[in-house]
């Protein structure tokens, strides 16, 4: 592989190519309308224009993308996370065409695209799963008798659904049709698939994912946890390796289970396997994530692993060069992602210009960022502008050094979740690691944002008082000795 296009945009195109220019290999990057003037456009050795801003006009139409890596003689794509790195369509079209999808094979796509398929898959690796359904239900009285038997609360989900669509709560038996009946038509609507199945809820979960890099001759290993459990409405805030939770029995067993859900499915390439963690450190497969994650640095800062060296490794045919008892953990990384929302008004969406943008720098800092200063955050994509991850010896160096980092961080024009990275570092169930999926609901106020900057700012006022205070004792000091009221030294 000596030439590769990105089909993405933004700070994991940029984090693609560096890699791939690290290896030697040759770059090529698309852009639409509102990207033309990005970092990723510059970086890339060769960059063609692929349709107006929308991404239905430009990062999702396959035949474009492909074209452009036939006429630039690319002979692999790397699709990044999101637009058209889950579908399998695109890897089918590309594999077609000659040229290597750096990700996994259609079946494995395919499959972990259906929960219910995922499950099936699974069955016989004595894999731990939620009590449930394994088949879609229809029927509401079937499903009434069902939920029973699994005991109330129970959760709705839809088969094809991702990131929460589709999921309703049930408490009690009277609201089961009723609830059911929008689970289906909000997946018919998202999805075009109204297959819905049935869970136990789970009322506290931790949300625990697991690596795993699986090769083209049957080798898999996993590269241990992320904790996820910061999250506000299914969007993922701040995300940490290892978990503060897992006992090395549990990081094994749950390893174990991820590397058997990659081979249920004959994955190739880098994985995600999800888990609910419950309060008896019950684990429960959920899904799998056949691309590479955005939170995939804080892996490669414990692990030493570059996660894109690895794909584009094995898409070339490689054999993985470690084994599960070569890999090991050391030191703790922490990411915060930087979204363009202001966490003080419910975390809207917060467009303009970044007027200023100066990042952290220094040991122990990593930034993933795809814009520069003065460019615009465009309105058509997803509104993350950079991720800051940080990295120490243990976890509370980690959380200091993203204290540190994150007031080190200069962002002028747009509101962004910094703050609220501050907020999480400093909330006491975060440093104590006693939190779950409902940490922001349950402890975030956006008024403690507003007094802490408050009390940063009497603080400031302070300092700067008494500055202006010592200055003037000085000048006075200066005017007695020399007799002249208007000099300094
Ligand atoms: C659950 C659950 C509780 N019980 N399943 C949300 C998205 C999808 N990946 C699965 N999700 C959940 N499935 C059962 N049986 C709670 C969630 C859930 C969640 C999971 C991980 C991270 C954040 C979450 C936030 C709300 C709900």
């Amino acid at each position: 592989m000596k030439k590769i296009l990105i089909a993405n945009r933004g700070e994991i195109a940029l984090r693609v190519m560096k890699t791939a220019h690290r290896m030697g290999i040759r770059t090529v990057a698309i852009f639409s309308d509102a990207d033309r003037n990005s970092p990723h456009v510059r970086y890339a050795d060769e960059a063609f224009h692929v349709g107006p801003s929308p991404s239905s006009e430009s990062y999702l139409v396959m035949d474009k993308i492909i074209q452009i890596a036939k006429q630039t003689k690319s002979d692999g794509i790397h699709p990044g996370y999101g637009f058209l790195s889950e579908n399998s369509a695109f890897a089918k079209a590309v594999e077609k065409a000659g040229i290597k999808f750096i990700g996994p094979r259609t079946h494995a796509i395919e499959v972990m695209g259906s929960k219910l398929a995922a499950k099936d898959a699974v069955k016989s690796y004595n894999i731990p799963m939620v009590p449930g359904t394994d088949s879609a239900i229809t029927d509401p009285h079937e499903a009434k008798k069902i939920a029973a038997e699994i005991g109330y609360p129970i959760l709705i989900k839809a088969s094809a659904g991702g990131g929460g669509k589709g999921m309703r709560v049930v408490e009690k038996a009277k609201d089961l049709e009723s609830q059911m009946e929008r689970a289906v038509s909000e997946a018919v609507s998202s999805f075009g698939d109204g297959s819905v199945f049935i869970e136990k809820y789970v009322a506290s979960p931790r949300h625990i994912e697991i690596q795993v890099l699986a090769d083209s001759h049957g080798n898999v290993v996993h590269l241990f946890e992320r904790e996820c459990s910061v999250q506000r409405r299914h969007q993922k805030v701040v995300e940490e390796a290892p978990s503060s939770v897992l006992t090395p029995e549990l990081r094994n067993a749950m390893g174990q289970s991820a590397v058997d859900v990659a081979k249920a499915c004959d994955y190739e390439g880098a994985g995600t396997v999800e888990f609910l963690l419950d309060e008896n450190f019950n684990y429960y497969f959920l899904e799998m994530n056949t691309r590479l994650q955005v939170e995939h640095p804080v892996t490669e800062m414990i692990t030493g692993i570059d996660l894109v060296e690895e794909q584009i490794n094995i898409a070339r045919g490689e054999k993985l060069k470690f084994k599960q008892e070569d890999l090991s953990i050391e030191g703790h990384a922490l990411e915060l992602r930087v979204y363009a929302e202001d966490p003080m008004d419910n975390f809207l969406p917060s467009i303009g210009t970044l007027e200023t943008y100066r990042s952290p720098k220094g040991a122990g800092i990593r930034v993933d960022d795809g814009f520069e200063e003065g460019m615009e955050i465009p309105i058509f994509y997803d509104p993350m502008i950079s991720k800051l991850i940080t990295y120490g010896a243990n976890r509370n160096e980690a959380i200091s050094k993203m204290i540190s980092a994150i007031r080190a961080y200069k962002i002028e024009g747009i509101k962004t979740t910094l703050d609220f990275g501050l907020f999480t570092c400093q909330n006491e169930h975060f440093v104590s690691g006693n939190f779950d999926t409902h940490f922001v609901k349950k402890f975030f106020k956006p008024d403690q944002i507003r007094e802490d900057n408050l009390k940063l700012e009497q603080k400031a006022a302070k300092i700067a008082l008494s500055i202006y205070l010592k200055n003037k004792k000085k000048l006075v000091k200066i005017h007695d000795e020399a007799g002249n009221w208007n000099q300094r030294k």
